[in-house]
């Protein structure tokens, strides 16, 4: 049961399985020659929120008719201006919250091992993890681990640490952890229209065909050629910057957003479930819309490196490719 709960909260590897035939029959991608080389260097922010980058808020169109079933309809949408993190929230920017508050993520103080009210607790976390098994390699069960001991601190398991990786995105967050950190620095979790926005022309590759985000090469999930640089998340910023100035938006690691998810963008279900509800994990009481999709992308299996992809995600449950950044609402 404790595999099940895992399994149907990380539906981003479900419904990326399942709704992909839109572009099955593609080739499969290349295996460039050469790892693009990334520089990893961040542009100075303005003094008045240091490391927060102002979006000028518009009109835009949200979603698309052309990709994913949830990902529709596109409509019209409209955001105010607003300050956004030019990064996701690192490792090191998250250790400061928790020395100044001595917080304890969920991952930390447990999580249910199912649905049942009289499921044990258990401190944890949901850890990518493929193996050679080509059978196995079939099903997304196979390559995600409930792992006892996997958190913020052990992103890959209690024996892994985070010594070295201060300038990684912070991970194994869940939705009430990223909360604390924003009402801690003052700020907020972008809704959905705000990620969008300020996503509108982030892309896997730039128009030179250089790779701009951190995603998967290779064939999903068991060749990882890293061409981009990176096999794993990626330090923050190491992909060129957006035309806000915003960096890693597409690619590294899902971010949270505090919008409710629905399986489309009409809304109708919000009345009956104001938490957000997702038909592919139906027993999950509150389910967010990520945002952004993770090093895990890739053209063969997800796609999900576009500014309209979007996935639910049970908000009591982190896990190895799912962070956040934070935003001020003026
Ligand atoms: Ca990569």
């Amino acid at each position: 049961m404790q595999r099940q709960r895992v399994v149907l909260a990380l539906v981003a590897a479900a419904a990326a399985g399942a709704a992909c035939a839109w572009w099955s029959g593609r080739a499969p991608p290349a295996v460039a020659a050469q790892v693009h080389v990334q520089r990893c260097t961040l542009a100075p922010t303005g003094a008045e929120h240091p490391g927060m980058v102002w979006v000028p808020g518009g009109k835009f169109a949200m979603g698309t008719d052309a990709g994913f079933p949830e990902e529709g309809p596109a409509l019209q949408a409209e955001v105010a201006g607003f300050w956004m993190d030019q990064t996701e929230v690192t490792n090191a920017q998250f250790a400061a919250f928790v020395a100044a508050t001595g917080y304890r993520t969920l991952a930390e103080r447990g999580v249910r091992r199912s649905n049942a009210a009289d499921a044990p607790i258990v401190a944890g976390s949901a850890v990518f993890r493929p193996h050679g098994d080509a059978d196995a390699m079939r099903s997304f069960v196979n390559w995600w681990q409930f792992m006892e001991g996997a958190d913020w601190r052990h992103p890959d398991g209690p024996a892994s640490s985070i010594a070295g990786l201060e300038q990684y995105p912070v991970v194994h967050v869940a939705y009430e952890d990223a909360l604390a950190y924003a009402k801690w620095k003052g700020r907020s979790l972008p809704v959905e229209e705000q990620f969008e926005f300020a996503a509108q022309g982030s892309a896997r590759k730039n128009s030179a065909g250089e790779y701009a985000a951190n995603t998967w090469q290779g064939s999903f999930p068991s060749l990882n050629t890293a061409v981009d640089g990176f096999a794993g998340a990626a330090p923050v910023g190491c992909y060129e910057a957006n035309r806000f100035g915003l960096h890693d938006l597409i690619g590294n690691v899902w971010e949270w957003t505090t919008s409710p998810y629905y399986e489309r963008h009409d809304f109708a279900a919000r009345n009956a479930h104001p938490q957000g509800f997702d038909p592919t994990q139906p027993d999950e009481p509150a389910v967010a819309v990520l945002k952004g999709g993770s090093y895990l992308c890739s053209p063969d299996y997800c796609m999900r490196y576009r500014p309209e992809a979007r996935i639910g995600q049970s908000r009591g449950l982190g896990a190895s490719h799912i962070g956040f950044r934070t935003v001020l609402n003026r």
